[in-house]
């Protein structure tokens, strides 16, 4: 053991240790404890020593790094995003600010369409530049792995573009990207008076997705006006039979029966559920689908938020945070923002907040195997905070704690500033 070098040496950490890789549930979300002084060892991109700082005295690393006692955790997993987009969305922002509700702008063809416009007008080089763009601020924040969604495509060839910019991505800089395939995110104008037809479009695009390797998920907008439950279950069973993992847009602001839905078809994870009833909400959990709350979306939209302590105290369930970037209902990468809202709207611990954008998140996208705490085999992904406890971190809301971030072992961020091939 004495013999293996390093690559690098964190020591005098604050370790944020999340144990064991399961999902965590409940009261058990607040079991986050921490290691004083404690050291981070990194092998070949992998952890390979969590200890006491005394004990890594002995051990010998290429690049060694003082803490100097602040906070290191897991590097953050933001599990919903709509990541690839063309433009953005301030001129929506007076009709928001007047009142006029989020799907009644969808259905003027706002919203979601008029970022369908712009994405189908997009370049591919355009769209790669504003991504790129997003995914830098996410690693300046701290998030290290991301799933982005397609969706504002809505036509064969857009769809598989915006899923190829999202594979081309993950060569062009450190994010990690799951990818997830959301072909049935609105209803496009040429199809306004056919949705089936649509849907059964995106239901042919599946095995070309697969077959490509083009998404791990396939998710839909379950929602009053866009698509039904009825609709929802043709599309996901059908991507269930096609190899995907399932994700679902549910009950965002109707109570439809998202969840209900989730539960049925062993979803992976059930997202929003602001409106969800407690049927649902309790046959999801009983069901081990991952509830992924967007705190953004509901205090952007200024909706009721969802039941964060009815999940944990009375299901004893395990929830997961999201940013839900996109350029619509939540136009911001920051978990941090996030994990500030978590605790204000939620009313989330920071110990739990940290478990939900973390170890559960990355549950949410089934990559707790590989991310989502420090443990000894574990992907070296880490943040390194200008705090010493999590608690700050909610605290302190609205600024950028982050120091440094590591990206399977790469030394990206330093002191706040990204680095170009470390
Ligand atoms: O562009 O508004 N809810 N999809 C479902 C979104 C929000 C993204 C958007
Ligand atoms: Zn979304």
């Amino acid at each position: 053991m004495t013999e293996r070098v390093f690559d690098s040496l964190i020591v005098h950490a604050q370790v944020a240790t999340i144990a064991g890789s399961a999902p965590h549930c409940g009261s058990s979300m607040r079991e986050i404890g921490l290691l004083n002084d404690a050291a981070v060892g990194i092998i070949d991109g992998n952890i390979a020593f969590v200890g006491s700082s005394q004990d890594a005295a002995a051990l010998e690393a290429k690049e060694c790094l003082d803490a100097r006692g602040r906070l290191l955790t897991p590097g953050l997993v933001d599990p919903h995003t709509h990541l690839v987009h063309s433009g953005s969305r301030e001129s929506e922002l007076a009709q928001k600010l007047a009142g006029i509700p989020y799907l009644e702008i969808l259905q003027q063809g706002g919203g979601i369409l008029s970022t369908v416009h712009a994405t189908r007008r997009a370049s591919r080089e355009e769209l790669i530049e504003q991504a790129l763009r997003s995914l830098r601020t996410m690693l300046l924040w701290g998030t290290t792995t991301v799933e982005a969604k397609s969706g504002y495509g809505l036509d064969v060839p857009t769809e598989l573009l915006q899923l190829r910019v999202a594979q081309e991505l993950r060569k062009l800089q450190p994010v990690e990207i799951i990818s997830t395939f959301l072909g049935p995110h609105a209803i496009p104008p040429e199809y306004q008076d056919r949705p089936d037809a649509f849907l059964e479009q995106m239901i042919q695009l599946l095995p070309a997705i697969q077959a490509e390797q083009l998404a791990d998920f396939a998710d839909i907008f379950c929602e009053h006006g866009v698509f039904s439950v009825v609709q929802s279950e043709r599309f996901l069973e059908a991507a269930q039979k096609a190899g995907f993992g399932l994700k679902i847009h549910a009950d965002e602001v109707e109570p439809l029966g998202g969840a209900e839905l989730a539960a049925k078809l062993g979803a992976v994870s059930a997202d929003h559920l602001l409106a969800a009833s407690e049927n649902g909400l309790r046959s999801l959990v009983s069901a081990g689908v991952m509830p992924v709350l967007l705190p953004g979306t509901s205090w952007n939209l200024r909706a009721k938020p969802a039941r964060a302590r009815f999940l944990i105290d009375t299901l004893q369930a395990p929830v997961a945070l999201a940013t839900d970037y996109n350029p619509g209902s939540c136009p911001t990468e920051s978990l941090q923002f996030i994990m500030a809202l978590a605790a204000n709207e939620l009313r989330m611990t920071p110990e739990e907040i940290l478990t939900a954008v973390t170890i559960n998140s990355a549950h949410a996208i089934r990559q707790a195997h590989r991310v989502g705490s420090i443990e000894v085999g574990k992907q070296a992904d880490l943040c390194l905070f200008n705090a010493d406890n999590p608690a700050y971190l909610v605290y302190h809301f609205g600024i950028n704690h982050i120091a440094d971030v590591w990206k399977k072992g790469q030394h990206v961020v330093v002191n706040g500033l990204y680095i170009d091939n470390p």
